[in-house]
C-alpha cells in the first residue's frame, strides 16, 4: 500500500514519544496546562487505551497475564486501538480546531513492534499508516533517555517493560531514526534535563503551530 502523509488542516496535533519513564505523561500534562492558560481548547489523550475498545485492547497487550502473543497479533491489536482512537477521538477534536496532545502514536508501533520485534518494517508501517489514514502529527516530541535510566524510574513492570535491555535499545534507536528522517516534524530532547527546561523547549516548538488552532473566547461565554 502506498499512502501520503495527511496533516490536519485545522487544530494542531502534537505527539510525545520515547521509552518508558522518559517523561511523556509529565510533559503532555504540562503542555496541556500551558495551552489551556493560553486559551486554546485542548484534548489530552494517549495510546493504547483511550477509547472503549482501546481499553480492552490495552488490557490484552499490556497485562503480563496475557503471556506470549504472536508478534503479528500484537501489531494488529495496537493498529485496532489506533484506528478507533484516530476516527473517534483525534480527528473529531482536530476538526473542532482543538490542539490534540497524544502520549504515544504510530511511532511507538514502528519502534516497539518494528525494531523491537522481528516483523517486516515496511509491512508493519503500511498497517499502522492504513489504520490511521496516515494522519501525522504536526510535531512529534521524542524524549530521549537511555533505557536503563527510564526503566529505573519504575518498580512495577508490564509485559513490554519486562523485555530485555537490547530490545529497549533498539526501540530507542528507532525513535531517533524516525526523528532524523523528518526534522521539520520532530523535536528530540534529552529527557534527563529538568522537567521545566524540557517543557519550555516544547512550548517554543508548539507556539508556531497554534495559528490554525481554535481559541477559547471567554468574552462570548459571559
Ligand atoms: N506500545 C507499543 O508497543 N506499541 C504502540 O503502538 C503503542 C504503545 C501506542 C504503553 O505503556 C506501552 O505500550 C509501552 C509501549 C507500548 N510499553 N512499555 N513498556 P504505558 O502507556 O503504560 O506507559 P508509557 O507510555 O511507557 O509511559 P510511562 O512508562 O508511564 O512513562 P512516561 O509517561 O514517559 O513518564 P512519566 O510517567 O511522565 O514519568 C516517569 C517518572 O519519571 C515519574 O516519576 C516522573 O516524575 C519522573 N520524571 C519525569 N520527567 C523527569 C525528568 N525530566 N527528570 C527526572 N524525572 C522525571
Amino acid at each position: 500500500m502506498h499512502s501520503s502523509p495527511v496533516y490536519a488542516a485545522s487544530g494542531a496535533f502534537v505527539c510525545f514519544e520515547g521509552g518508558e519513564g522518559a517523561g511523556k505523561s509529565t510533559q503532555s500534562r504540562l503542555l496541556r496546562d500551558w495551552l489551556v492558560e493560553q486559551g486554546h481548547p485542548v484534548l489530552l489523550t494517549f495510546e493504547p487505551g483511550d477509547t472503549e475498545v482501546g481499553r480492552r485492547v490495552r488490557q490484552i497487550v499490556l497485562d503480563p497475564a496475557t503471556g506470549e502473543l504472536s508478534h503479528r497479533t500484537e501489531a494488529l491489536l495496537y493498529a485496532a486501538d489506533k484506528s478507533e482512537h484516530v476516527d473517534t477521538v483525534v480527528l473529531p477534536a482536530l476538526a473542532r480546531g482543538e490542539v490534540v496532545v497524544t502520549d504515544r502514536y504510530v511511532d511507538s508501533t514502528l519502534a516497539y513492534q518494528g525494531a523491537g520485534r522481528d516483523l517486516d518494517a515496511g509491512e508493519l508501517e503500511s498497517v499502522a499508516r492504513w489504520a490511521t489514514g496516515d494522519l501525522r502529527p504536526h510535531l512529534t516530541v521524542v524524549l530521549d533517555l537511555a533505557p536503563e535510566a527510564g526503566l529505573s524510574r519504575f518498580t512495577e513492570r508490564d509485559r513490554i517493560e519486562g523485555e530485555s535491555l537490547e530490545f529497549h535499545t533498539r526501540v530507542r534507536e528507532a525513535f531517533l531514526r524516525l526523528a532524523a528522517a523528518d526534522p521539520g516534524h520532530y523535536l528530540v530532547l534529552d529527557a534527563r534535563a529538568p522537567v521545566e527546561e524540557i517543557a519550555e523547549a516544547v512550548r517554543d516548538r508548539v507556539r508556531p503551530l497554534l495559528g490554525q488552532a481554535a481559541h477559547v473566547d471567554h468574552g462570548a461565554a459571559r
